[in-house]
């Protein structure tokens, strides 16, 4: 227990001694006594002595550039943790910095707390204009989960607890906390302020699901002739592999890995449907979503993609809303997934039938053509490197070095990944997500290093780096051991659009040729310039063998990619033909 020793009264003949406490270190007691270890932020008015004390006090405070790329990883922490995440900001302009990435992370069901201090109430509410004001509370709450402020010194502990209960039970999701400067300096005795503190109980209980609801699944299932598993980010946040992997093998029910829950079971393993997408999402009859939700990503559950054959969903969610969101659930199963799937586990221990052999016979088939064409594609050693030769290399790495984290973001350079890059373990692969943002690059990145100790190893679209790129300078500070490949295409999706007025570069260009590894260089980092598959590999394999900070500048040619990567059809299109 930190506190501030301070003599008051001193005019009094006994001389009192009396141990006081203040704001700053409530909220540092606050947050060890709940095992928040790390805390990820810039410093700033009014919070520079709150990280700086919090160091002092052995939390890990990991500094940014930039609050968004601090709030990205701090939401991965959360994602990988089951903890929440903390990200530190200073008022008006770092809130609003940190701020998309509460909101991303909040879409994303990633736990999160976006702690940061505000200006004075009676200033911001008279709207009179005090250093960086903004009523912070009010802007951030249709954006997160839960909102909080704390005014007394004496409630930290209760606004910390509930802020840690909010994010992370239930669906998981991002959580503000708002501290005005004058909070810090609050002083109170330090005995009061110990038992002020509140040590978060079982912070996600277990939801288990009704037994009825579990019945009603089974028998749903039991019907089907052409089941299929689909894992969601929410199956890989629940930390509940073994008894996935029970309920897959046991069932013998193929599975199809969302993008951050490949890894789950391995995508090489027999079950896995990964390489039949197409094929099982229109063909089978029954399906099981394990923390998936039928949003764009899964195309709402229906149209072309689904097929015009009946189908029925069973759905694991702890999130009952989520439920006939864009389809009829036949049989919903509301509960944690440990829990539900320990349960339909028992329920398939009697009177369960394997799938058909020809339904995974045919799904194999598909397999087989499928893997076959990718395989000609990596292989082709083109110069300059389009995305797939450039890929076949990483997929090698990762497959070597299957404990490595994989972040992942940009348009081609995303979506060609996710397809060719084979996962081996749970939560290894970190990308874009629900919303498809750009820029949690360098953030998902360091807060992986930082919170596994796992080598990382980041491939980022040009376009995509850019948004996070500065905090190449923070993977150096810390001597982090990421390795950002940039797969360097001049620009977004493609590097060959012109302006036709030929004014000015065509909107979707960089300056050509870039040499992003001297950026790394800058800072005391490895840069590496590849134009081929063989350099390419040699590079990630040193970076990773060594551990140091390395950036890889990988030339890819500039007309490989196509518009939007694999969601062009999204793009809206103009019907007026300029003459
Ligand atoms: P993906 O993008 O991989 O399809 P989504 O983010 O759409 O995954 O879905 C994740 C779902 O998982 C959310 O609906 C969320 O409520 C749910 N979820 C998260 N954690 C748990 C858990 N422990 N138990 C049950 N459901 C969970
Ligand atoms: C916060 C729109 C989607 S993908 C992308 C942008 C700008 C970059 C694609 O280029 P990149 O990849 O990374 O070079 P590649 O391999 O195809 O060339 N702002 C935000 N999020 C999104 N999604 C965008 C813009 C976008
Ligand atoms: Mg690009």
């Amino acid at each position: 227990m930190s506190a501030v020793a301070q003599v008051i009264d001193v005019s009094a003949a006994a001389e009192t001694e009396q141990e006081l406490t203040d704001g700053f270190h409530l909220v540092i007691d606050a947050l060890k006594l709940n095992d928040i270890d790390t805390i990820y932020g810039v410093p700033g008015i009014p919070i520079t002595d709150l990280g700086r004390m919090a160091q002092a006090e052995g939390i890990r405070v990991v500094s940014f550039r930039h609050e968004q790329n601090a709030g990205n990883a701090a939401a991965i922490a959360g994602f990988l943790t089951k903890k929440p995440g903390v990200c530190l900001t200073v008022s008006a302009p770092g809130f609003l910095n940190g701020l998309t990435a509460l909101a991303n992370a909040t879409t994303n069901c990633f736990p999160m707390i976006l702690i940061s201090g505000s200006s004075e109430r009676e200033i911001v509410d008279l709207q009179q204009g005090d250093y960086e004001e903004m009523d912070q509370l009010a802007i951030a709450k249709p954006l997160c989960k839960a909102a909080f402020r704390v005014l007394h010194a004496a409630d930290i502990g209760i606004g910390v607890a509930r802020a840690i209960r909010a994010a992370v039970s239930g669906r998981p999701g991002g959580v503000y906390l708002d501290l005005p400067a004058k909070l810090f300096s609050q002083v109170m005795d330090a005995d009061a302020g110990a038992k002020s503190l509140v040590k978060v109980i079982d912070a996600a209980p277990a939801q288990l699901p009704s037994p009825s609801a579990v019945t009603r699944a089974l028998d749903v299932l039991k019907s089907a002739k052409k089941p299929l598993i689909i894992l969601g980010k929410g199956a890989a946040y629940a930390q509940a592999d073994a008894e996935i992997r029970s309920f897959i093998e046991t069932s013998g029910i193929p599975f199809l890995p969302m993008s951050m829950a490949k890894g789950l079971l391995p995508d090489n393993h027999p079950l896995s449907a990964g390489a039949a997408r197409s094929t099982v999402l229109k063909d089978s009859d029954v399906v099981v979503l394990v923390g998936a939700r039928l949003n764009w990503l899964l195309s709402h559950g229906k149209g072309k993609t689904w097929g015009d054959a009946p189908k029925k969903f069973i759905q694991i969610d702890i999130e009952p809303k989520e439920m006939d969101s864009n389809v009829e659930i036949a049989a919903p199963l509301v509960g944690d997934i440990g829990s539900v799937i320990e349960a339909l586990n028992e329920g398939i221990k009697t009177g369960w039938k394997a799938p058909a052999a020809e339904w995974i016979d045919a799904i194999n088939a598909r397999k087989e053509v499928n893997i076959g064409k990718m395989a000609q594609r990596l292989l082709k050693n083109s110069t300059p490197m389009d995305f797939h030769s450039a890929l076949g290399a990483l997929k090698q790495v990762i497959k070597e070095r299957p404990d490595a984290i994989l972040v992942n973001e940009g348009a081609n350079t995303l979506d060609l990944a996710r397809g060719v890059i084979d996962m081996y373990q749970p939560r290894k692969r970190l990308d874009v997500g629900t919303w498809g943002v750009m820029g949690i690059g360098m953030g998902f990145a360091i807060g992986a290093a930082v919170e596994t100790g796992k080598p990382v190893l980041a491939v980022e679209g040009d376009s995509a780096f850019g948004f996070s790129g500065m905090e190449v300078e923070t993977i150096c500070r810390y001597n982090l051991p990421v390795c950002v490949v940039i797969f360097n295409n001049n620009g977004i999706y493609r590097g060959t659009d012109t302006d036709p007025t030929g004014r000015d570069p065509g909107t979707t260009v960089f300056v050509a040729d870039s040499r992003y590894d001297k950026m790394m260089e800058a800072f005391g980092g490895v840069g590496v310039h590849v134009t081929t598959p063989d350099e390419l590999k040699r590079a990630v394999d040193e970076a990773m063998d060594s551990g140091k900070p390395t950036l890889i500048n990988a030339v890819i040619d500039p007309a490989a990619g196509s518009e939007s990567g694999n969601i062009g059809s999204l793009n809206p299109q103009s019907v007026v033909k300029k003459k």
